[in-house]
């Protein structure tokens, strides 16, 4: 069995794309303001292109705003490998989240490139197009309308809070690479792999650098909207209001405690909460929040979701309630095939690594029914991420890029 070409990544140059990329949409805390095919964001992406193009890729764009860095390999008609992530980011996010997976894969590349090593495979580096969903929901939809598992035309439709469409964002990333050729979606892929920061502690407090993600928690996300009656915070006596806020609350502490389990194994959120008209002095008519709930596993998440709107119709009288679940997706096992070679390669180098589940939702998850796929994790400060301290160290940084090039590496010489 011949010995694969591995080759050795360049450290320094992964890490400083990683903070020329932050330069984009920098905000004045050290994070970055980059929502999906905003300017900024569509600047990333030309900035990645400029990358790949001065070191002879081919870029692709298709037509959900989905970007392509293709590597060609010896066998032209082999079905691609690939590795990537996405480089928009949270409103207030960090240097990491998404740039982390694009730029190991991009350092891959370069790095056999610069050895002059040809792979069997063809090699891609996808950037998916809306992975946080802080603009437009639902999340991942580019690699949910890549892989089929959300409709392309109804997720163009999607419209941020200014009614702006997802399709009218696509062709503005499309006018801005006009060189870029444009391909269909759902190109099959034979594996899939996806380097992410772990936006936890687990790997930081057992200082160890390399997490082989085996599986994906799953998670339910609804919309619930509390209807009152707007009057005048003066002149309205407690017996004759109809106060959304109040009903609001009411629901949302009695929720808390019914997601409260001892083992703090269940993620409940609600992390947007609008009272509506907003005016001071005005008893809120109007109150809509986010749900955003996750476990590990899929009767627990049956259990716990179907009890939001029981839970919201017992706690909101006088107001009324209409709770709309607004995406979900199933936990999700990776490829042992894949997290295999994260581990081979890990224990080749030497990085202590552990086996561990992603408590974050990310794009790989699409992959799964269609290729051998997994991820692997880093440490990243203190585990904050969606926040604009988000960190990570250069050393973690480039053993994440070194694993992702010998797994794809692997990859592209499966038979
Ligand atoms: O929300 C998530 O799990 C991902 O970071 N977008
Ligand atoms: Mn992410
Ligand atoms: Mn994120």
């Amino acid at each position: 069995m011949p010995t694969p070409n591995y080759v050795k990544i360049n450290a320094e140059r992964v890490w400083q794309r990683h903070m020329d990329l932050a330069e984009i949409g920098k905000t004045a805390g050290g994070g970055v303001h980059r929502l999906a095919l905003s300017d900024k964001d569509i600047e990333a992406h030309v900035k990645v292109a400029e990358w790949a193009q001065a070191r002879g890729f081919v870029v692709e764009l298709d037509a959900i705003g989905n970007m392509f860095v293709c590597r060609p390999g010896s066998d032209p008609s082999a079905t691609p490998v690939a590795s990537g992530s996405h480089t928009d980011s949270q409103p207030w996010g960090g240097r990491f989240d998404g740039p982390l997976g694009v730029l190991t894969a991009l350092e891959a590349l370069e790095a056999l490139e610069d050895a002059g090593v040809t792979t069997r495979r063809p090699i891609e580096v996808p950037v998916w197009n809306n992975e946080e969903g802080a603009r437009f929901m639902p999340g991942l939809s580019g690699s949910g309308s890549y892989t089929g598992v959300m409709d392309l035309e109804k997720m163009l439709d999607c419209t941020d809070d200014d009614g702006i469409t997802m399709r009218s964002c696509v062709e503005k990333l499309h006018a801005a690479l006009p060189n870029v050729k444009h391909r269909k979606l759902g190109q099959p892929y034979a594996g899939f792999v996806e380097a992410h920061i772990e936006q936890g502690t687990i790997l930081e407090d057992a200082g160890e650098i390399i997490g082989i993600v085996t599986d994906i928690q799953g998670n339910r996300r609804f919309d619930v909207k509390v209807t009152g009656e707007s009057a005048h915070s003066g002149t309205t006596p407690r017996a004759r209001r109809k106060d959304a806020f109040v009903a609001a609350t009411d629901i949302a502490v009695a929720l808390r405690d019914v997601f409260w389990d001892e083992e703090d194994i269940a993620r409940f959120t609600i992390g947007k909460f609008e009272a509506l008209p907003g005016a001071k002095s005005v008893v809120p008519g109007e109150v809509n929040f986010f749900i955003d709930f996750r476990h590990p596993s899929k009767p627990v998440l049956k259990e716990l979701g179907d009890q939001i709107e029981v839970v919201a119709e017992r706690h909101v009288a006088p107001c009324s309630v209409a709770v709309t679940q607004a995406s979900s997706a199933d936990p999700m096992q990776f490829s042992e095939k894949v997290t295999g070679l994260i581990a081979a390669s890990a224990a080749r180098h030497g990085y202590p690594s552990r086996h561990m589940i992603s408590c974050a939702g990310h794009d790989a998850r699409h992959f799964v029914a269609s290729c051998p796929t997994a991820m692997v994790f880093i440490p990243c400060w203190k585990g904050i991420s969606h926040n604009e301290l988000e960190s990570a160290e250069p050393d973690h940084v480039a053993a994440g890029a070194q694993v992702i090039c010998d797994v794809l590496v692997d990859m592209a010489d499966w038979a």
